[in-house]
């Protein structure tokens, strides 16, 4: 493969979730043009493409993930003339667009749903006992049939065995090229092949290596990522190997599941060196490629959840995010996440607003849970944590808007980009050098992994080889100081000086 078609391999994304990213009109919804407004915070950062989550018409059931026309804009964003001139700004400041694509499910509200019921998996019975991500029983009863909804009653569904709903995906991706997108995030890719009878919701049935492979003959070159909830690292690397050309990276879920019990809102301590053994294990795939990401607009804020967003906020989003980025693989940042932002802390069940969120407390308190268990569980874990409106300034409504924005403000102190942009300690300062170094060091985009001392509760430490060069880095995982029995001898690239690591301090040396 040339460089231009793996430009991927040294890139580092940024999600956009629109809605809590910038408000340009004041209704209090972010919209593309306040993406537009914003895109020399991202070209300042470093950022090589933007991710846009679902902008597409919706009635908004599941945060835009519920689609009803895959080729438009909802009008609460702006039009498709505004994502032309998204497109265009990006390029003119040589950043790419990755679009979002809900191709396993649909809006109950897009025509094909009540134009088309045979795109859809429609039976008689309900096929077998599966729950619904978001609550209750995956199938619903419609004139006379059931259809199976693997998220909301309101997202039924599509069926990839018709050969003409995979026509119409096709289609609708060449669409989305010849508008000059650049890549596309698959949403819940693994899904699409379905084994009703033996399998479970989460998909990876018998014919999904054809259909990912189907989609690469429309998509070619562009860059491509699947999110795959219970993907392992084989069947990751079966599906990211470039001989097969089927996807060029997948977004797993094994390293953000190891502090959850049964479900999501059962919480577990995190063992560090079960996380670091976990990371390490993806990063040993021997022919795919790695997405890198904490966050994202359905995982709680990692400062809250893996660092410390009380004292050593600044320094524990520091060492989180040089862990992360040191690391094999593209790294994602999610929006807020370079400014070290944190959980929501909302006080009261009214400031939430995601449909995960809401089912699970209707359910939760069906099942007799008191409100502040609710409370806590959602505090902790709820998706809303990660969309609260992006902090701009230290001004009215944090700079997102000059209306009322659809969802509270989080309960935080975090300096806003503006104020992090001129500090040379900020967060933000951190990311936009990790991100320089990822560009400017070939070791971190393609040097071997080798973790050390695996099994220490409080330090990550791992080397980076690449040809005659060699990065060490060392994080420290918590509070204490801690003196790595480890030869740092070398170049410090980041982080500060010496041997010793105060509080969530982390450093990379170029040792050899
Ligand atoms: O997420 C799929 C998915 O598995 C997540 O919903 C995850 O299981 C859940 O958020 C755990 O809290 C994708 C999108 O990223 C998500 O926003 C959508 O709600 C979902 O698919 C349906 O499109």
């Amino acid at each position: 493969m040339t460089p231009a078609q793996t430009w991927w391999r040294t890139a580092v994304v940024y999600q956009v979730w629109p809605r809590s990213f910038a408000d340009s009109g004041g209704d209090g919804v972010g919209d593309i043009r306040g993406v537009i407004d914003h895109l020399d915070h991202l070209a300042d950062l470093g950022v090589d493409a933007v991710w846009l989550s679902p902008v597409y018409p919706s009635p908004g059931v599941d945060g835009g993930y519920d689609v009803s026309d895959y080729q438009d804009v909802d009008p609460l964003f702006g039009s498709l003339a505004d994502l032309d001139g998204l497109i265009a700004g990006l390029h003119e400041r040589g950043m790419r667009l990755v679009m979002d694509m809900v191709l396993n499910h649909t809006s109950d509200q897009h025509p094909w749903f009540s134009e088309h019921p045979a795109f859809y998996v429609f039976r008689d019975q309900p096929a077998n006992d599966w729950s619904s991500v978001f609550s209750g029983p995956a199938w619903e009863a419609r004139d006379a049939r059931y259809y199976l909804h693997t998220f909301a009653r309101e997202q039924p569904d599509l069926d990839w065995e018709n050969p003409a709903v995979r026509t119409k995906i096709h289609d609708l991706l060449g669409w989305w090229l010849e508008r000059g997108v650049d890549g596309f995030r698959f949403d819940v890719i693994s899904m699409v092949s379905k084994d009703l009878e033996h399998g479970t919701p989460l998909g990876f049935g018998p014919r999904l290596h054809e259909f990912l492979h189907e989609v690469h003959g429309v998509t070619g070159e562009v860059m491509t990522v699947g999110e795959m909830p219970g993907v392992t690292v084989e069947q990751a690397d079966l599906v990211t190997d470039p001989a097969r050309d089927e996807l060029d990276m997948v977004f797993t879920f094994e390293h953000v599941g190891l502090d959850q019990g049964v479900t999501k809102w059962d919480h577990r301590p995190l063992h560090l060196p079960v996380l670091k053994a976990c990371m390490a294990r993806w990063q040993a795939m021997p022919h795919g490629w790695n997405s890198l990401y904490w966050s994202n607009h359905d995982q709680p804020r990692s400062v809250s959840r893996f660092g410390d967003d009380g004292q050593h906020r600044v320094a524990s989003a520091k060492a989180l995010a040089t862990t992360l980025h040191l690391h094999r693989g593209t790294p994602f940042v999610y929006q807020g996440e370079e400014l070290g932002m944190t959980n929501a802390h909302f006080a009261a069940l009214k400031d939430y607003r995601d449909v995960e969120s809401l089912r699970y407390a209707d359910e939760a308190r069906e099942q007799g849970q008191e409100s502040d268990a609710i409370l806590e569980a959602l505090g902790r874990t709820s998706r809303d944590n990660a969309r609260t409106p992006m902090l701009w300034n230290d001004g009215p409504q944090r700079g997102f808007t000059t209306g009322e924005p659809w969802i509270p403000l989080p309960v935080s102190t975090v300096p806003g980009a503006a104020e992090q942009r001129t500090d040379p300690s900020s967060v933000l300062a951190h990311y936009r050098a990790l991100i320089a170094l990822r560009h400017s060091e070939p070791a971190v985009a393609h040097g071997d992994f080798r973790l050390l001392l695996g099994e220490d509760v409080r330090l990550w430490a791992f080397t980076r080889t690449y040809e005659d060069q060699t990065l060490l880095v060392v994080a420290n995982w918590s509070v204490d100081t801690i003196e790595p029995d480890l030869d740092q001898t070398g170049e410090l690239l980041l982080g500060p000086p010496g041997t010793t690591l105060g509080p969530w301090e982390s450093r990379v040396v170029r040792t050899g």
